[in-house]
């Protein structure tokens, strides 16, 4: 069967979807300000397959409607439970294709997964990638805006590597701008990658939004961030993306 199929049944099979979470930390303290939720897939033969090879082809084919949702659910439950007694408070980030916000029942699965988990709006981000908002602004910008109704926040994700300009984040109902960890990688004093965080940690100052650095990776990168003022962060440094513990079993 092709990944295409296989991901069907995988969605109605039940126990090969999981959800990882990572954390997000305030700087320059370190708490953990929240959680990104990422979606792993454990194939019964071909083992475990990457997002990046399934979320495409589930674009692709319709899939990551169903995909999505199902992401939607399970991190809403598992922040509005507390996460598994995680650090920090429950506020979960969840990932949503272009594929999925253009879908016409999309804010509908948003308000259903939040009255079913009865997690607080306040307590989701959604994340959106700059790239899928460039094709159609208007368009987009009145869609977030009517999840932004809800009372979700929206996050720009990869911030930088696409077309959208800085102008971008002046016209977009968002409240959180992420910025790409290719931006990160290459912080070193005086580069241009450095000039770039400033910029955006300096306009989303002026407009009151979060501003979270992605795959911090190095103490040297932490720094930085720090100086420049940047107020949250995320990677490899920071925490791994993990499943949540599971509940310590009953002794016998
Ligand atoms: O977790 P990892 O770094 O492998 O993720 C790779 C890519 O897959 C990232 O761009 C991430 O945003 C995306 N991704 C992870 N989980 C989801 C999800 O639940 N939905 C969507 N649409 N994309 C996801
Ligand atoms: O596109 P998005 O930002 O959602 O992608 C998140 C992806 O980045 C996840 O697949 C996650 O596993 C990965 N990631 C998280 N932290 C780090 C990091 O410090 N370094 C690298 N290389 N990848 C990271
Ligand atoms: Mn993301
Ligand atoms: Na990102």
């Amino acid at each position: 069967a092709s990944l295409a199929e296989d991901l069907t049944v995988a969605l109605a099979a039940g126990d090969q979807l999981h959800v990882h979470y990572q954390p997000v930390v305030t700087l320059p303290g370190g708490d953990v300000h929240g959680y990104e939720a990422l979606v792993r897939w454990q194939h019964p033969t071909r083992g475990p397959v990457a997002p990046l090879q399934f979320v495409p082809i589930a674009e692709q084919t319709g899939t990551v409607v169903a995909l999505g949702a199902w992401v939607l659910r399970r991190a809403t439950r598992d922040a509005a439970a507390g996460l598994a007694g995680q650090p920090g408070p429950s506020r979960v980030a969840v990932n949503v294709s272009a594929v999925q916000l253009a879908d016409a029942g999309f804010v509908q699965s948003v308000r259903d997964a939040l009255a079913d988990s009865g997690l607080p709006a306040r307590r989701l981000v959604l994340e959106v990638t700059e790239s899928l908002l460039a094709d159609d602004l208007d368009t987009a910008s009145a869609r977030l805006q009517e999840l932004r109704d809800l009372g979700v926040r929206i996050a720009i994700d990869d911030f930088g590597t696409g077309y959208s300009s800085l102008s971008y984040l002046r016209r977009l109902p968002v409240d959180v701008v992420k910025v790409d960890r290719s931006f990160v990688a290459d912080l070193a004093r005086g580069g241009a990658a450095t000039t770039l965080v400033a910029s955006v940690v300096e306009l989303a100052r002026s407009l009151a939004l979060d501003v979270v650095a992605e795959g911090v990776e190095t103490p040297e990168q932490l720094a930085t961030l720090v100086e420049l003022g940047c107020t949250y962060a995320q990677g490899y440094l920071l925490g791994r993306p993990a499943p949540l513990p599971a509940a310590t079993p009953a002794r016998s």
